[in-house]
């Protein structure tokens, strides 16, 4: 084979790996609990990452006034007073990446007070361990044609 036609077919097997769309769902859904703290005018965490189909549960906690959480997207809320915590629960079941808000007027920043929620598998994690395993195998060959 031409060093070439390997590169080529190289190429290809690496696009594959990374956007051929997976038969199956990789991940069983689970069950999440995520504590969430509250506070003007940011939450912590402020980026959650959930598998579709997982059902969520999110744990509101206040720390100075009353703050809100709205789901853009699954159009869900909550609301946690001062000091006491809110439980909101409901399930992933859209995929892709939707913005959480503060949805009561805690004060001045209220309006920046956002987070994301991304909802989807870890095919990722799958498809760099695949990409990483085609770069060893492209290295090894290139090594053994210029032996
Ligand atoms: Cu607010």
């Amino acid at each position: 084979m031409s060093p070439r036609f390997l590169l080529l077919l190289f190429v290809m097997a690496g696009l594959v790996v990374a956007f051929a769309p997976l038969p199956v769902q990789s991940v069983t859904p689970q069950e999440r609990t995520i504590d969430i703290d509250a506070r003007q005018y940011t939450y912590s965490p402020s980026e959650l990452q959930v598998n579709k189909g997982d059902t969520v549960t999110i744990k509101l906690i206040s720390t100075d006034v009353v703050h809100g959480l709205y789901v853009d997207g699954y159009d869900v809320s909550i609301e946690a007073n001062p000091g006491q915590t809110a439980t909101l629960t409901f399930t992933a079941d859209k995929a892709g990446s939707f913005r959480f808000r503060c949805n009561v007027t805690c004060g001045a920043m209220h309006p920046f007070m956002i987070g994301k929620l991304t909802v989807g598998t870890n095919n990722w994690l799958y498809r760099s361990i695949g990409l990483a395993t085609l770069a060893i195998f492209g290295t090894v060959i290139s090594i053994k044609q210029k032996a």
